[in-house]
C-alpha cells in the first residue's frame, strides 16, 4: 500500500515511521509513505499555507490552492481508479476498526493533515472524498491522527503480523474486548495467575477466556454487544451476571 501524507510538519513522522512494525512494514515493501510538505506548494516568498477568514473571526484558515497543486501533482491522471482523499478532522466519521479494514483494502490512500482553525471549505466539495475523526477531542493538527490511522491499516496489511488473517481472534475483531493475559512468573507480589490457565485444559480455558471478554465487555462497553454473534451458552454466562449483579445492588 502507498500513502502520501500531506503536512507541514513531514518531521513529526520520523520517529513513527522508523520504529517496529511500521519500520518492518515499509523495509519489506508492503508499506511506502511518501511525505509531502505543503509548503512546498505555498505561492508566496513566505512558503505560507493559511489566511485570515473571510467574514472575519479569530484564527487562521488552511488556503485551498497548496492543498490542490499537492494532490495534483500526485495524480497525473496516469492512476485508472482514484485513490481515498482523506481530510483529518473532528467534524469527520468516528474512525473505528471496520474504517481500517476497508482502507487496508485500497491500493493507496492520501492523508490531509489540516492544522489552524481548519481548511477552506472549497477542499471539501472539491479534492477530499473522505473526512476521519479519531475521537471527540481537539487536537493541535491534523498529524497524530495520520498516524493512526496508518498504524491501524498497516498491521491489516497481508504478510505485516506474523499470523496469518484469518486465525487472529483480536478484540475488536471479534467485537469484545480482550480477555486478561498472564505471563511468567506464575506468582507474582502475592498476585496469582488463574488455576484454569495453568490445568492445561484447553476447552476450559478457552471457555475461561470467552467469559472473562464477555464480563469484561457488558462492564466497560455494553454498547459492543449489541453487534456481537451471542451462542446461547455465551447469552446464559451473561445472565447470569447481570442476575448476580442485582442481588448484589436491589
Ligand atoms: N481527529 N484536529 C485537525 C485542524 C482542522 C480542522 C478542521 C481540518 C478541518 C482531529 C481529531 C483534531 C484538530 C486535527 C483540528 N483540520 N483530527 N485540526 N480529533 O482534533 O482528527
Amino acid at each position: 500500500m502507498r500513502v502520501d501524507v500531506l503536512t507541514i510538519f513531514p518531521e513529526m513522522f520520523t520517529g513513527f515511521l522508523n520504529t517496529s512494525i511500521i519500520k518492518r512494514a515499509r523495509e519489506q515493501g508492503r508499506l511506502e509513505v511518501n511525505l509531502v510538505n505543503i509548503r512546498a506548494y505555498a505561492r508566496n516568498k513566505h512558503r505560507n499555507v493559511d489566511d485570515y477568514p473571510f467574514g472575519g473571526g479569530p484564527g487562521m484558515v488552511m488556503q485551498a490552492e497548496p492543498l490542490f497543486l499537492a494532490v495534483e501533482d500526485l495524480l497525473p491522471g496516469g492512476e485508472a481508479a482514484r485513490p481515498p482523499v482523506i481530510l483529518m478532522s473532528p467534524q469527520g466519521e468516528a474512525f473505528n476498526q471496520g474504517m481500517a479494514e476497508e482502507l487496508a483494502r485500497e491500493e493507496h490512500l492520501i492523508l490531509i493533515c489540516g492544522h489552524y482553525e481548519g481548511v477552506d471549505e472549497r477542499v471539501r466539495l472539491a479534492l477530499v472524498t473522505r473526512e476521519i475523526s479519531i475521537g471527540d477531542y481537539v487536537l493541535t493538527g491534523g498529524e497524530l491522527p495520520a498516524m493512526v490511522i496508518i498504524d491501524a491499516v498497516t498491521r491489516l496489511l497481508p504478510g505485516v503480523l506474523g499470523a496469518p488473517e484469518g486465525a487472529r481472534e483480536d478484540s475488536f475483531a471479534m467485537g469484545l474486548l480482550e480477555y486478561p493475559q498472564y505471563t511468567r512468573p506464575r506468582s507474582f507480589r502475592g498476585l496469582e495467575v488463574p488455576e484454569v490457565l495453568l490445568s492445561g485444559n484447553h476447552e476450559q480455558i478457552r471457555r475461561w477466556r470467552r467469559q472473562q471478554a464477555l464480563e469484561r465487555t457488558w462492564r466497560r462497553r455494553p454498547d459492543l454487544l449489541a453487534r456481537v454473534n451471542l451462542s446461547p451458552e455465551d447469552r446464559r454466562f451473561l445472565e447470569e451476571i447481570s442476575r448476580r449483579e442485582r442481588e448484589r445492588t436491589p
